[in-house]
């Protein structure tokens, strides 16, 4: 790879998307490694949170309790995350000329909030319009996995969070609308084979990297 900075004006925003224990934590630092390879020091984060404010609200959204969230609690708690953190984290970066690379972002509220928990798509659409304006990500890498075998990495590490315990059909419609997403906006997305072995992974990640880099800035 080569070892050139990437210099422009606004960064990029690159997002990890996917259905439970798909491997989005192993992976992006793998991605982090590839940006390096390329001069590129991105700005880590991950929703919900991000900021210390975002965080506390992502303790309220993973936390199971007996008190059941109504579905709007959970959309507006999430938006309401997101606007934090984008005002204190991502566009300044962006604005900056640095890249961001976030761990789930509004693909995953379609995904989880729409598809799984039926919410309308267009109520989505407006809350994405107030609180983004015209701002998506770059490129979306879809980690793609059977929800069976992601449930049951994920269960592997312990006690399972509010939306871990949800059921397999939950996770089959919100892989479905993953999918769903990238049909719509084929040029944004990468679909990544997350069941193979890792370093097959990675290997995926990889060329679909270098093939973004490339398009971004032709040599
Ligand atoms: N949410 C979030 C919404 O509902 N709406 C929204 O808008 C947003 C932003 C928190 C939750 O919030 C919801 C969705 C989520 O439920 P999260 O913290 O990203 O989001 O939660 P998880 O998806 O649960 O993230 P995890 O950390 O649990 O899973 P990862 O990161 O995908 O999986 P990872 O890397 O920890 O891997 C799991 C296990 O699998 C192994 C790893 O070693 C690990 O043990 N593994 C592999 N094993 C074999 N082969 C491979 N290729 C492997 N890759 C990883």
């Amino acid at each position: 790879m080569s070892s050139l900075p990437y210099q422009h004006g606004r960064g990029c925003f690159i997002t990890i998307e996917g259905t439970e224990g798909v491997g989005k934590t192993t992976n992006i630092a793998y991605i982090r490694q590839c940006l390096n390879d390329h001069g590129i020091e991105p700005v880590m984060t991950r929703e919900p949170g991000g900021t210390d404010l975002a965080e506390s609200i992502r303790v309220l959204l993973l936390e199971p309790r007996v008190e059941p969230m109504a579905e709007m609690t959970e959309l507006f708690l999430i938006f309401a995350a997101r606007a934090q953190h984008l005002v204190q984290k991502i566009k300044p970066a962006l604005d900056t000329g640095q890249w961001v690379l976030c761990d789930r972002f509004t693909d995953a509220t379609y995904a989880y909030q729409g598809g799984g928990r039926l919410l309308d798509k267009n109520t989505i659409g407006n809350l994405e319009n107030l609180v983004q304006g015209a701002l998506r990500p770059d490129l979306v890498l879809i980690l793609d996995i059977e929800p069976e075998i992601g449930l049951q990495r994920a269960r592997q590490r312990g006690d399972p969070d509010r939306f871990e315990q949800e059921t397999l059909h939950f996770f089959r419609r919100v892989r479905a609308a993953y999918l769903q997403r990238v049909v719509q906006d084929p040029d944004r997305y990468l679909i990544i084979d997350a069941g193979q072995p890792l370093d097959d992974v990675q290997r995926q990640i990889k060329v679909g990297l270098q093939a973004f880099l490339l398009n971004r800035h032709p040599l």
